[in-house]
């Protein structure tokens, strides 16, 4: 470590970002930070030593006598971040262009990048923010017979999905449970006799939304193409 002239008063830090000391001598007319000698003073001797507040910290960081041993710094910068995530299908492919509704001290409305990534803001700490996924493009994406077979043997209980992914995804008409209806729906879908699933976009997201009131690191959220079972679907369309 070097340390230039006159910098007394810097603090020394420990890895939770707590002052534990503050620099008070060694050598001196050095502006090439190039000393090679310094002084810290140990926080707890500034803290208690002296005879009153003229001369320590206790007084001014602890008034009330609590007994405190640590305290954290106050934040002035605002706290501004952004709000930051990934949307994948169930097989981890990343679905891009999706559409993040934003609502709330923030309307706006966003897309996920090429790589399924999405970076919402700045916000600062005292805005409130919903979310909204939204991806209704390409509805025949990624149907085929053999999504209708999978459903099939899923309704008449001979093969039963495990992955709740696929219960959603063949839910096509958000009915709660996949039935011969939205085998039915599919089929009008692929066949080009039907342009919309009734209730719900070509896309479904788990989850669909998320309100925001503070920094909740990084989102995590899976897209499933509606009617796609087998996650065939092209997640760039
Ligand atoms: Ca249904
Ligand atoms: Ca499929």
């Amino acid at each position: 470590m070097s340390v230039a002239n006159n910098q007394a008063g810097g603090p020394l830090l420990d890895l939770n970002g707590h002052v534990i000391g503050q620099l008070h001598g060694g050598g001196s007319n050095d502006t090439s930070c190039t000393q090679q000698i310094a002084y810290f003073g140990r926080l707890h001797i500034s803290w208690s030593s002296g005879v009153d507040s003229t001369d320590r910290l206790k007084e001014w960081l602890d008034p009330i006598n609590s007994g405190v041993s640590t305290l954290n710094g106050l934040d002035i910068s605002g706290s501004a971040y952004f709000i930051e995530g990934h949307i994948q299908m169930p097989t981890s492919a990343a679905i891009p262009n999706v559409e993040i509704h934003v609502s709330g001290d923030i309307n706006d409305v966003y897309y996920s990048d090429a790589d399924g990534n999405f970076s919402i803001g700045p916000l600062s700490n005292d805005q409130k923010v919903d979310l909204e996924f939204v991806k209704n493009t390409n509805i025949r994406n990624g149907l085929s017979a053999i999504d209708l077979s999978l459903i099939q043997k899923h309704v008449s209980l001979l093969n039963m999905f495990m992955d709740p992914y696929k219960i959603s995804a063949a839910d096509v008409n958000s009915s709660g449970s996949p039935s011969a209806l939205d085998l039915s729906i599919i089929q009008k879908v692929i066949l080009l006799l039907q342009a919309d699933f009734p209730n719900t976009e070509s896309w479904g997201f788990e989850p669909k939304m998320i309100s925001v009131e503070a920094n909740p690191g990084d989102l995590q959220v899976v897209g499933y193409k509606y009617g796609d079972v087998n996650y065939t679907a092209d997640p760039s369309q």
